[in-house]
């Protein structure tokens, strides 16, 4: 069996050949693999290392955290703020952004993370993950502020997730499609094991919180209810359907084997533009789908073409499989 490719040696043989992995984004992309490592091994100790259960504390967006989000959140940081690569970081666990401290230098990246996601599925043993995405910081700018990180999500320089299930798996894009390594706990290392990844056109899964089925909007209800009719349907066919409630586990389904992945907007909240947030959960997937070949919208556009108004936005997701992402979408148009 010929040596696995390490993620250090990826990386470097991709700028040498592509020049799209400056030396300061190998480094950070570095530290967030070695970041994720450490948080891997948290999850793995689960009640052996006393960091189930809630942490009795509220993010910006009114959830309570888990020990969990917060253990990963200042892995993330800590991992982070000291190498020179970063000018500052924001994470769904924080309200304001982090500005690296004077006490270190400032680099020209700016890292946006949601340190845990699932978080509702940590205490129960199922497949969680960390989702990341890297822009630049603006030309011109010289004291960062969250200004700075408002930036569409066609301006990421590299996006990815960890997701720790059965085995802990790093995903990443630099925008030359899209690669997945595996950890290899004896060796310490991640190790390239599936490079060119497709998210095949067509699909017959679907994956969306049912229990919520009377709160969407008609398109939305339109192309699940087509779906459930099956065979005997518009759709002359069936469809399975799968919700793990963690978007880095159904992302990494579909990546694997294609479907589509909706969190719609709901009548309940009418304002709230959905659950997920736009910067550090939208982008970086939506880019990882994109360079795979599929497509990602809001219903009405795709989602790399906002422009981000607030660092904690939330938006409206249809990602996954081409042809069915713009199905749902057109739908949308019809209404
Ligand atoms: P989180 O960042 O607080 O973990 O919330 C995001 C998660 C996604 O991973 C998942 O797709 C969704 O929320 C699950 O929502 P629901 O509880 O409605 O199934
Ligand atoms: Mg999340």
């Amino acid at each position: 069996m010929t040596k696995p490719i390490s993620l250090s040696r990826y990386l470097v043989e991709e700028q040498r050949e592509r020049g799209n992995i400056p030396a300061q984004l190998r480094l950070l992309l570095e530290v967030v693999a070695r970041a994720c490592k450490g948080i891997s091994h948290a999850v793995n100790k689960g009640a052996l290392g006393d960091v189930l259960g809630s942490a009795g504390s509220e993010n910006v967006q009114g959830e309570v955290q888990k020990k969990l989000d917060i253990i990963a959140n200042d892995v993330l940081i800590e991992a982070n703020e000291w190498g020179g690569h970063l000018a500052a970081m924001a994470s769904e666990e924080m309200d304001n952004i982090y500005v690296v401290p004077n006490r270190y230098p400032q680099g020209e990246y700016l890292l946006l993370f949601d340190p845990l996601d699932g978080s509702s599925n940590i205490d129960v043993n199922v497949s969680i993950g960390t989702i990341f995405s890297v822009l630049q910081k603006p030309e011109g700018s010289s004291a960062v502020s969250e200004q700075d990180f408002l930036q569409a999500g066609a301006k990421q320089v590299a996006a990815g997730y960890c997701v720790y299930g059965p085995q802990t798996m790093l995903v990443l894009t630099v925008g030359d499609g899209v690669v997945m390594f595996t950890l290899d706990r004896e060796q310490g290392s991640f190790a390239l094991t599936q490079q060119n990844v497709k998210v095949p056109e067509d699909t017959q899964e679907f994956s969306i919180n049912m229990s919520n089925m009377r709160h969407w909007a008609p398109p939305v209800k339109r192309y699940v209810d087509e779906c459930l009719q099956g065979q005997d349907g518009v759709r002359g066919k069936n469809f399975n359907m799968r919700w793990i409630a963690s978007m880095v586990a159904d992302v990494h389904r579909i990546l694997m084997r294609g479907g589509i992945f909706m969190y719609p907007w709901d009548q309940r909240e009418p304002n709230k533009q959905g659950k997920l947030r736009l910067m550090y959960e939208a982008n970086p997937m939506s880019w990882l789908i994109e360079q795979a070949g599929g497509a990602s919208t809001n219903g009405h556009q795709r989602i790399l073409d906002i422009q981000p108004t607030q660092l904690h936005e939330r938006v409206s997701v249809i990602l996954g499989s081409k042809n069915e992402v713009e199905r749902v979408t057109a739908y949308h148009a019809k209404v």
